[in-house]
């Protein structure tokens, strides 16, 4: 067809992914073979074109906690070791899912290149989901964001969509990268017909579209994923002949991520705020929930935190006694899992910061370097930056001690700044000094000056790094005072920096006045004590006498919830999958409100919510799952005041993912959906064969049985399985469902196949009505028939979305 590079057959060529077939020890010599085969062919055609070595995405998510970094990177680095030795001129790290598992996969292709001594590029796909995101929620802006850091040959999208969907997000793309982009769709979306996947659209329109993607700039690398053939190509080698690519053009703002979201380090206005409480040693709330290994706690301070408009988050797990290396390594796997703003793993391990940037897969901030020991040590902690991809703070501190005034701070800057960017080639948008400031408030002449030289000191920093950010601990000016005042004096000392040029604060944003709201009088008393102004005790002593009785107007956590109802309360903390807040109310709320009501009504309800928001691409799949987790708290709370005949129902479905299949997000949300509505359910995992589901229904004298599958392929192993079940004499009611199924696929080749009843479960809802009609035996075969005949005219063949569908 006249391609320039050849993929390679190695998409699945993974340690974790051939184990499920008993193989996983050959993942290298099929690496190896299938590069070996491509460079083959290719000199056999005698044609001139490339090797590009595939590496997919595996079967599971790292951040979902599927999987681990380390074992990704392990099993990356065996399969591109192969990819090398089969002579593989280019990575395709492709089909991606997880932006995490991307940087373990870089990692790993990275090392190997260095280990082989070879200079190959490496390029970087993502599969863009019908609603806009990766399958973890990462959107491609937020991508290009977590990628810009990394010397990647391109960035593009492959698979999930075709060209015509494609489009928008490549030009979404194209503003804000500066790397070439490449784009291989599918042909069209797939159709499920007959079992079969269908690809329906023709070489010619593939090839027109997928031309037209080189108006857009920064777009030079074009090709086909699933349904596209040899034809298909050469049409498109037809039209692009000769045509030159835009270069790129988006620009990249200084940002950081997380996976759900990019976050400007400029704030307009400023400053970027981050939250300090998920502090051990600075929290003493925070130091007893991780003592106790209270991780919903260490949860919920984070949570509070994003609702007080932090922009991310500072990570501080140490403290003595505790082994901090395993308390980052929990704490920052949950936050980034599920917290949806940008995280700061602050220590002076470079080790704990490691185990950190191993479970983000967003763009973090490091938190910090100096040079308290030495390049060494501040060397270490650059390279980590670098390796990882994330935005890294200096602290003003050398060999002598933490710096004082402003002059012993810029000098440290400036060494700081010399070594980041040309020893390790840090990009000055990614470094953020902080000059730090000790407390004024020790009574100390020696530290009256403290505030005034770090605000001068951040004035020049500003002037002489413009591009460089800035930060600041800005509680430790207070230290030492009553809680009270240093709500003023913290906001006041806020108010300079920010004017001085700051670019961003570690605060408790809760505890924040701003400026405008904060009376003249006690501006003044403040002012005069941060800038010294009598040059003596008197403003220290001032200070405490005229905050002493009085108090900060700040809005209590509570507060916001005041003016809700229950029922409301209900619905947010289950939105919000806030789980101690929803058992502590639910206390409350059973007595007032009919238990049966609450689950029935109101927590059904907002899951409803729940999974619309999925849908449609407003919610991402962590924190769907996390709202699951509620429901089922809430359920298993409320099961003992629910009345007798609700409480748990006779009728029990047998639950599997189909053979050949590993997909079960989506069947393990039907079990809950399912089990908290009092229907007994048994979940026989994945890969099950029908053989399991038959053991299972008479084990447990099931009254249905339910199938599900996100594959194509499965949804002919359904319909194969109910030719067995037929065999062995069962005509139970069945219940289908998946992402590639659909109602004309039942009617027309599932019914006429089995005698029983068959429910086609578009979501979980579906499959409540299904059993709950199951319950009742009101099953009338005709009618069934009849419903779902006329209501299929309407549907279309198209498999609608990918995951959505599985799921709801
Ligand atoms: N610069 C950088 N990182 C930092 C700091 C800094 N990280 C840690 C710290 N300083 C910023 N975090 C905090 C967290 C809490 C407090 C101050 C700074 C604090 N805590 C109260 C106390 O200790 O009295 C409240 C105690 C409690 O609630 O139990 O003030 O400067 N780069």
């Amino acid at each position: 067809a006249g391609v320039d590079i050849l993929k390679t057959n190695t998409f699945g060529s993974l340690p974790w992914v051939l184990d499920e077939y008993g193989i996983g020890d050959r993942a290298q010599e099929l690496a190896y073979l299938g590069a070996k085969i491509a460079k083959e062919t290719i000199s056999s055609l005698g044609v001139n074109a490339f090797v590009g070595g595939s590496l997919g995405p595996g079967t599971k998510l790292p951040s979902l906690g599927h999987i681990s970094y380390d074992e990704l990177y392990d099993g990356y680095k065996i399969a591109a070791f192969g990819l090398i030795e089969g002579g593989a001129d280019l990575f395709l790290i492709e089909t991606s899912q997880d932006p995490l598992q991307i940087k373990a996969a870089l990692h790993a292709c990275q090392d190997a290149i260095l280990e082989k001594s070879v200079d190959i590029p490496i390029s970087v796909s993502a599969t863009i989901e019908t609603n806009g995101s990766m399958l973890i929620g990462t959107e491609v802006d937020v991508l290009a964001t977590i990628l810009e850091p990394f010397d990647i040959f391109s960035i593009g999208i492959n698979c999930g969509l075709g060209p015509k969907e494609a489009r928008k997000f490549l030009l979404r793309l194209s503003q804000c990268t500066s790397k070439p982009i490449s784009i291989h769709a599918n042909a069209g979306l797939p159709q499920n017909r007959g079992g079969c996947t269908f690809y329906p659209m023709e070489p010619e329109e593939f090839a027109d579209l997928e031309s037209r993607f080189l108006e857009i700039d920064g777009v030079a690398l074009l090709g086909g994923c699933c349904g596209t053939t040899p034809e298909h190509l050469s049409a498109l080698k037809r039209k692009v002949e000769g045509v030159i690519p835009k270069k790129p053009n988006g620009i990249q703002e200084p940002s950081i991520a997380s996976l759900f979201q990019s976050v400007p380090l400029f704030q307009n206005p400023a400053p970027l705020l981050i939250g300090e409480r998920s502090n051990a040693t600075g929290s003493k709330a925070f130091r007893e929930l991780l003592l106790k290994e209270d991780y919903e706690g260490v949860l919920f301070v984070a949570q509070a935190q994003v609702k007080k408009l932090a922009h991310l988050l500072d990570v501080s797990v140490a403290f003595a006694g505790r082994d901090e290396i395993k308390d980052m390594e929990r704490t920052v796997a949950l936050y980034s899992q599920k917290i949806p703003i940008p995280l700061m793993p602050d220590s002076t391990n470079p080790d704990a910061l490691e185990v950190a940037l191993k479970q983000i897969g967003g763009k973090a901030i490091i938190n910090s370097a100096n040079f308290e020991d030495g390049n060494e040590k501040f060397d270490r902690v650059c390279a980590l930056a670098k390796r990882y991809g994330a935005a890294i703070v200096c602290l003003s501190i050398d060999e002598q001690g933490m710096a004082k005034s402003r002059k012993r701070k810029i000098e440290i800057v400036k060494r700081m700044h010399h070594r980041a960017t040309t020893v390790h080639g840090l990009s000055e948008s990614d470094i953020i000094f902080d000059v730090l400031t000790f407390t004024i408030a020790s009574g100390d002449e020696e530290y009256f000056l403290a505030g005034v030289e770090t605000i001068e000191a951040i004035r020049e920093l500003k002037s002489i790094y413009p591009k460089c950010g800035s930060t600041l601990g800005i509680s430790n000016i207070s230290f030492g005072l009553d809680k009270n005042a240093r709500i003023f004096l913290n906001s006041i000392f806020l108010h300079h920096c920010v004017e001085a040029g700051l670019s961003s604060a570690i605060v408790n944003s809760a505890h924040l006045l701003p400026y405008s709201k904060i009376e003249g009088e006690d501006i003044r008393i403040c002012e005069d004590l941060i800038f010294n102004r009598s040059k003596s005790q008197k403003p220290l002593f001032d200070f405490i006498e005229h905050f002493r009785d009085k108090s900060a107007d700040i809005a209590s956590e509570d507060s916001l919830l005041e003016n809700l109802s229950t029922e409301e309360k209900i619905e947010l903390f289950l939105i919000d999958g806030q789980k101690d807040k929803m058992l502590e109310l639910l206390e409350v709320a059973k007595d007032s409100i009919n238990p049966e009501k609450i689950v029935n009504e109101i927590l059904m309800g907002a899951m409803k919510i729940v999974g619309e928001r999925f849908g449609n691409g407003d919610m991402q799949l962590p924190f769907v799952l996390q709202s699951a987790e509620v429901m089922k708290a809430s359920v298993d709370y409320l099961n003992r005041y629910l009345p007798k005949k609700s409480k748990s129902s006779s009728s029990t479905l047998v639950l599997g993912t189909v053979k050949g299949d590993v997909h079960d997000v989506g069947k393990n949300l039907v079990d809950i959906i399912l089990s908290n509505n009092g229907f007994k359910v048994v979940n026989i995992g994945i890969k099950a064969d029908i053989s399991d589901f038959i053991k299972a229904y008479r084990e447990n004298s099931a009254d249905a049985i339910g199938m599900s599958g996100l594959l194509v392929k499965s949804t002919m192993v359904m319909k194969e399985n109910l030719e067995e079940l037929k065999r062995e004499g069962i005509e139970c009611p069945i219940l289908l469902g998946g992402a590639a199924l659909n109602r004309k696929f039942i009617d027309e080749h599932c019914r006429s196949v089995y005698d029983g009843a068959i429910f086609y479960c578009r979501d979980a809802f579906d499959g409540i009505k299904a059993m709950g009609k199951i319950e009742k035996n009101e099953i009338d075969l005709d009618s069934l028939e009849r419903e779902t005949k006329e209501q299929s005219s309407n549907e279309e063949e198209e498999i609608e979305g990918s995951l959505g569908s599985v799921i709801y």
